[in-house]
């Protein structure tokens, strides 16, 4: 195996053992590259068809769902990439047959090309994923250009894949993926090329995230500043973590008067924000902190948990027979509750197992604040603006992203802690819990932690920034009295950065490392170009960030 696309590979280069540092298996790594490697061939196709105008919906789908599967800490059952790469193979096919029955030309060297050729029983699938993986490109630059580019289309898959359970699509941005991915194996492009490709993924990013804020408040309302319970009820109780707000809402209607309660889990949390949920009188608050506490939470909670979408942890025996999985998240052995052609979930049996269990153990008191979005802010604009004018706010400083279990991150609740008082955070993803409970205070009225929410909402800090770029009439948005301090761990914070870098946004600093993906030659350029650069020690950070 080797795998280098998240913030934990090992040693910084690349996990090339039999596990992955998040216990990601070597035979599902390696159907994962073969999966992607089908997946070329898929977009190759689907890109013919689009150009001729032929719709692609079933490939749109499968590539946003494969895609987002083989982000970290989705999917770690072996089983479920033998099935996929097998559909993967079927699907092209049949598109290759669609194509030919409507008379359409495909170049021969096309058709010659390994991912639009290659077949093998499933038995000797493994064997052939050993040549088609990221070390099968030689050139490290090279190799380092395009992974950057699929992972942010990982990234960008799964936000595209919940605006599309939603019901929200954009064919443009499908049109993109479907391009982007069968560029990577365009020999003729140079790395000039692939840079230019790299920046158009931080574009459509932003066009896919704006699309997944539209999705989300069309369907369950604009944000409302929130507080939000961390304590427990008397019930027993169902976790929900992840990301999937479609997963919720069908979990929240089928337990209504069942006589338990729901908590969220890690980037569930600003589901409570939202004011369709408000309606529940069971949907009971938030249950513990981020992802990679999991394993002691998900102990003490002693209901079942349901994992709607990553970053699931490979789960102890304690608590894995009240485990499920749903979408593209699965671990052999954990049982996986199915969507039907339309769209539902049957969670019957996940309430059932809730009612025979212990109410969840208390793990902390009080409430938590958020709901902090773009259209928030702009409500709030004047008092924020005032407080700008009159030198009680100095800085906003823009801490989104990930949480991660490596000690070093210890390093941004420091950082927030040490931050001076005429400061404000502006965070979004998991990386607020390591400050969203520290009581930092407020001023005049105003949290000093505003938490817009999911990771994808990120997207809101932006447009708040640009918001406030046009209040103080500013030429560039980087005059603003914002610094970022993003903290990163997987494919989808990829995505994110690339597109602030797309936005304009220079000197973001990113930790706790930068990516261990960047070759040398690749981080240099772009350290060159937009000032990124990676954390030092609290001092001198703060130094450098705040002055
Ligand atoms: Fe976190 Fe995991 Fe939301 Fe990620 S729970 S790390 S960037 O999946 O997606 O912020
Ligand atoms: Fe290693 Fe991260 Fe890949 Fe897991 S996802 S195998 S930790 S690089």
């Amino acid at each position: 195996m080797f795998c280098y696309q998240c913030q934990e590979t090992m040693q910084n280069k690349g996990c090339n053992l039999k596990q992955g540092v998040c216990g990601k298996k070597e035979n599902t790594a390696d159907l994962q590259d073969l999966l992607i490697h089908t997946l070329k061939g898929i977009s190759v196709l689907a890109k013919v068809a689009n150009e001729n105008d032929i719709l692609t919906e079933k490939e749109d789908a499968f590539l946003l769902q494969s895609l987002f599967s083989t982000i970290t800490n989705a999917n770690f059952d072996e089983n479920w990439f033998i099935k996929r790469v097998t559909e993967a193979i079927n699907l092209r096919e049949t598109l290759k047959e669609k194509l030919s029955n409507k008379k359409i030309g495909i170049d021969q060297s096309l058709l010659n090309l390994d991912c639009i050729s290659w077949k093998a029983d499933e038995e000797e699938y493994l064997n052939k994923a050993k040549s088609v993986g990221f070390l099968s490109i030689n050139d490290e630059t090279r190799r380092s250009l395009i992974a950057t580019i699929i992972y942010g289309l990982k990234g960008m898959a799964a936000y595209a894949d919940h605006a599309l359970v939603l019901g929200y699509k954009d064919d443009e941005i499908l049109r993109f993926m479907h391009k982007a991915l069968a560029s990577t194996i365009d020999d003729k492009l140079t790395n000039e090329d692939l840079i230019s490709l790299i920046m158009k993924v931080g574009e459509y990013g932003v066009k896919t995230m704006s699309l997944l804020d539209k999705a989300n408040t069309e369907k369950y309302g604009q944000m409302e500043i929130s507080k939000v319970k961390i304590g427990v009820r008397k019930n027993p109780g169902i976790l929900i973590s992840g990301h999937d707000l479609k997963d919720l809402e069908m979990l929240l209607e089928q337990s209504k008067g069942e006589g338990i309660d729901i908590y969220t889990h890690s980037e569930m949390l600003p589901a409570h924000y939202y004011p369709a949920f408000k309606k529940y009188s069971h949907f009971a608050g938030n249950y513990g902190s981020a992802w990679w506490k999991q394993k002691e939470e998900f102990e003490k909670f002693n209901g079942p948990i349901l994992l709607t979408t990553n970053c699931l942890v490979p789960p102890s025996e304690s608590y894995k027979n009240r485990l499920f999985t749903t979408g593209i998240v699965g671990f052999e052995g954990v049982k996986h509750i199915e969507t039907d052609e339309k769209g539902y979930k049957d969670f019957s049996q996940i309430i059932g197992l809730a009612k025979k269990c212990l109410p969840p153990t208390e793990l902390e008191n009080g409430e938590i604040i958020g709901g902090f979005s773009h259209n928030i802010i702009e409500k709030l604009s004047d008092k924020i603006v005032d407080a700008i004018k009159n030198g009680k706010i100095k800085k906003f400083v823009v801490m989104a992203g990930c949480d991660g279990r490596m000690p070093s991150r210890k390093y941004y609740e420091d950082f927030a802690k040490a931050l001076p008082k005429d400061t404000v955070i502006l965070t979004a993803g998991c990386a607020k819990y390591r400050y969203n409970k520290l009581n930092l205070g407020e001023i005049d009225g105003i949290p000093r932690v505003l938490d817009a929410g999911q990771c994808n909402n990120s997207y809101s800090l932006a447009v708040t920034a640009f918001k406030l770029k046009e209040i103080f009439n500013l030429a560039d948005v980087n005059d603003l009295p914002v610094v970022f301090n993003i903290a990163w761990y997987e494919q989808k914070a990829v995505l994110v950065l690339l597109s602030l870098l797309y936005l304009g946004f220079k000197n973001i600093h990113v930790g706790p490392t930068l990516p261990g993906f960047l070759s040398k030659e690749v981080a240099d350029f772009i350290i060159k170009n937009f000032g990124l650069s990676t954390i030092s020690t609290v001092e001198e950070d703060i130094k450098l960030l705040i002055g």
